[in-house]
């Protein structure tokens, strides 16, 4: 993308209404704009990091085994009476009637959908298990909309939904989702450190929230340092095998972490003093095993091997996509702007063309450009090099690659990485060559 003719609105003054960093830079980088309390636009580059989640969300749900669907954002308000939630949802439903007066909502969450989707099609102990998810909008009309895209009314999320035959199966699903999502924040370069939960209005007994560690966050938060050094992409589970993933999960559970509300004095004091990690966290996911609660209420079946009816086993496996863009944000930062991690940016590189107008810049800008437009953001505007280097700051693009007319005249190039701040010389044929492999 060319800067010059992108719609990527930074600005230079600190926004009143924002009070979080995340919050702050998301609106000085034009990642996004409010439009409604809760409600934001997504603009360009904002945009490019929603999706690049999503997508990283997508392949590890998928490699678990769960099916992509997509339900619609509007459900009737009969399918929630059936499972009795419909009234006791309460105000952050929002309830919306249609020309023939009939009840609608905008969809908090989907359990009840899912559950009426599955019943119609599932008749058989032969076809479970299963497992659905979609990336879908969702709309909560919180009391209090805070913190930019952390806590909207309208967010996005990733909502996956299980359905076993047993005990056994639905919980090694769980323990498979429970897998797919730390492999999902390891890639997303964060660390959310799973802590056990209560269950609130989804129900169920056996639940985890899923908490990156920030000052902002919005609980406190305990947990053994040991669990950041692991690397869930190289653990080698075995997700077609219940004992493998027992092991997993074992090891995994091993390690002390907990929310204020579930914290353990004498438990916490086992854990070495210098590996003691505690302060306040923000909750990116919430997953939830919950039996029979909604296969029952709805009167859901499925035949068994033995001929009898039964309900299936059911949990629920939330993601939070649009907070997630926050979270990454307050995490990873520094007094200059965004650093994003690779993967989640919205541009892998910026060119920054130190001399526009000047014609061997441009046209070495123009070849390195040409390596991967796609990828990278061209400041090709005729600004001063010192609004250039404070918005690619600002921005967080991992690399910068700095044409001035100098190295341009003798074929170098300045790269310098925004995560360490580390500058080097680079021959144009190397810099292409990084260019086109991606950062
Ligand atoms: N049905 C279950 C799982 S699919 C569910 O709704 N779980 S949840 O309520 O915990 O939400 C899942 C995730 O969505 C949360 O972990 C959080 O990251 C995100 N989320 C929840 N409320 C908001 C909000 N108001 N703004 C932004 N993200 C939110």
């Amino acid at each position: 993308m060319r800067l010059s003719r992108s719609f990527l609105p930074t600005l230079k003054e600190t926004p009143a209404e924002a009070q979080i960093v995340s919050h702050r830079l998301m609106l000085r980088a034009g990642l996004v704009r409010q439009t409604a309390s809760g409600i934001y636009a997504w603009l360009p580059a904002g945009l490019r990091v929603l999706r690049n989640i999503a997508q990283i969300v997508r392949e590890e749900q998928d490699a678990v085994g769960a099916q992509e669907v997509l339900m619609p954002t509007l459900q009737s308000a009969d399918l929630w009476k059936r499972s009795g939630r419909y009234d006791a949802y309460g105000p952050e439903m929002l309830r919306i009637k249609d020309r023939h007066e009939r009840d609608l909502l905008y969809g908090p969450t989907n359990e009840e959908m899912i559950t009426d989707l599955f019943g119609q099609s599932v008749k058989s102990y032969r076809d479970l298990p299963q497992v659905l998810y979609q990336i879908q909008w969702k709309f909560r009309d919180e009391v209090r909309p805070r913190f930019g895209v952390m806590r909207g009314r309208e967010f996005y999320m990733k909502d996956a939904y299980s359905f076993d035959a047993d005990y056994a199966g639905a919980v090694a699903t769980y323990r498979r989702m429970m897998l797919a999502y730390l492999r999902t924040f390891q890639r997303l370069g964060v660390r959310a450190i799973p802590m056990v939960a209560d269950t609130g209005p989804i129900g169920g007994e056996l639940s985890h929230e899923f908490i990156i560690l920030a000052p902002t966050g919005e609980s406190g938060v305990f947990y053994d340092g040991a669990f950041e050094e692991q690397d869930w992409l190289k653990e080698p589970v075995d997700i077609a095998d219940h004992d493998s993933l027992e092991r997993f999960f074992a090891r995994m559970t091993g390690f002390y972490a907990a929310t204020d509300e579930k914290h353990d004095e004498a438990a916490w004091s086992g854990v070495p003093d210098e590996r003691r990690r505690e302060g306040r966290g923000i909750e990116v996911g919430h997953i939830f095993y919950f039996g029979t609660k909604y296969t029952q209420s709805m009167g859901i079946t499925v035949s068994g091997q033995d001929g009898q009816n039964f309900h299936p086993e059911m949990g629920s496996y939330g993601i939070g996509v649009s907070r997630l863009v926050g979270a990454i944000i307050e995490a990873s930062h520094d007094e200059n702007g965004i650093i994003w991690p690779e993967g989640v940016a919205p541009f892998d590189a910026a060119i920054l063309n130190l001399k526009s107008g000047d014609a061997t810049c441009d046209a070495l800008c123009e070849r390195l450009y040409a390596a991967a437009p796609g990828r990278l953001l061209y400041d090709d505007r005729g600004e001063r090099a010192g609004v250039k280097f404070a918005d690619a700051d600002l921005m967080g693009h991992p690399l910068q690659i700095v044409v001035g007319p100098r190295g341009a005249a003798s074929g170098t190039v300045e790269v310098k990485r925004r995560a360490t701040g580390e500058k080097s010389e680079m021959s144009v044929e190397d810099a292409l060559a990084l260019l086109s492999r991606g950062a």
